[in-house]
């Protein structure tokens, strides 16, 4: 299960509104069918791996981390591939919380006389779905918050844009976390002040940005801004107050602006950026799963304010910033209760701790 866990992670962030679901099919302890959610959703899993299994499926034990699916969806049931390829033992990590699936897909093969055990390595399984967990469970995207820090606690300096806290291998892996996740979202100030580009640009992983959200109430982005310079390429979603965007077109004003913003291929989406939750379950009906924040310290502390955060990554550098620093809302000093330190990781001269709360 730990193998197909880790397979299951291949296809995160590309498989939305599906899971990125990983399917091992073993017959005498060799592996005989391997494969992941495709990229879109489909096909599912547990029939690419049955497909490579071909008749080594028969009596063999196939691994899936997510329950097999029981509906007729975009394709038949993966529980009736199961049963069709005589697969006599299916373990599961997690059951599937979607409706037309939850409990059916399991209660279809031991009605087959398949042998199920479900519930195996759970915990890792749900952090592996954690996305597709909390948008179907809570109709809202999984929100990590992402923070890099000065020794002294600073994440920035006023008034200086980008200030390089951390080196380049813990930069390299935030641009791994970004590829992992649908979108990203930023404040305006940050947008301002930053200029940040927000994609994934790491060899290899050029074409997994996820789609870049701004908190942009007034529609303030700079037209000439790495963001809105790119957004043909990679999508831009500024999430404008929605009384304002009623309001009526002046030039030079809002609706002007927001033209603007149509004609550079920048959504501007109406939604009180303040209220976070509404604007969490638009994101989560536009089929975004997970929910990366980068900043700044206002944005940050507001997620957090508002009990929207599951996971919290705070990047260390060794470098102090000063009296000019802008303070970090967190630091290991304050990090919440509810959430416990999970891992630690080393990156080079830096240092990053993963603390979660449970889905
Ligand atoms: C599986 N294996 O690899 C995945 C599953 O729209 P459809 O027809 O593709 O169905 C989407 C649902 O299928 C999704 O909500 C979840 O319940 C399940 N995803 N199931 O057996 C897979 N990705
Ligand atoms: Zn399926």
């Amino acid at each position: 299960m730990a193998a197909a866990i880790r397979l299951s992670r291949w296809n995160t962030g590309r498989t939305s509104t599906n899971p990125s679901v990983g399917c091992l099919v073993v017959r005498d302890g060799v592996i005989v069918g391997r494969a992941v959610t495709a990229k879109g959703g489909r096909p599912h899993a547990e029939t690419q791996a049955l497909a490579e299994a071909g008749v080594l499926a028969q009596g063999a034990t196939a691994y899936v981390t997510l329950e097999p699916c029981s509906h007729h969806g975009h394709t038949p049931p993966c529980s009736e591939a199961l049963i069709a390829a005589g697969v006599a033992r299916v373990v599961v990590s997690v059951t599937d919380p979607d409706s037309r699936v939850s409990g059916r897909g399991l209660a279809m093969l031991r009605d087959a006389g398949i042998d199920v055990e479900t519930g195996v390595l759970e915990k890792e399984g749900r952090a592996a779905l954690a996305g597709y967990l909390m948008r179907q469970i809570k109709n809202r995207p999984h929100v990590t918050l992402k923070l890099a820090i000065s020794a002294d606690g600073m994440i920035g300096r006023l008034g200086q844009g980008q200030v390089a806290i951390t080196g380049s291998i813990a930069r390299a892996q935030v641009h791994v976390l970004r590829a992992e996740t649908d979108a990203i979202l930023v404040g305006g100030n940050t947008a301002r002040a930053d200029d940040p580009e927000l994609t994934s640009r790491l060899p290899g992983l050029e074409d997994r940005s996820p789609i870049r959200i701004v908190l942009d109430p007034r529609l303030e982005l700079p037209l000439d801004g790495k963001l809105v310079s790119s957004a043909k390429t990679v999508p831009v979603l500024a999430v404008a107050d929605e009384e304002d965007l009623a309001a009526e077109a002046v030039p030079g004003g809002f609706a002007f602006r927001r033209s603007t913003l149509d004609g550079a291929g920048v959504e501007v989406l109406g939604c009180d950026p303040r209220n976070l939750g509404s604007l969490l379950s638009a994101l989560a009906s536009r089929g975004i799963s997970t929910l990366m924040v980068e900043g700044g310290a206002a944005t940050a502390r507001s997620f957090l304010d508002a009990g929207l955060v599951d996971r919290i990554l705070l990047f260390r550098g060794p470098g102090e910033i000063g009296g000019t620093g802008i303070e970090s809302p967190l630091t290991n000093a304050n990090i919440p209760a509810q959430y416990v330190h999970v891992r630690t990781d080393r990156y080079g001269e830096d240092i990053c701790e993963e603390f979660e709360r449970g889905i």
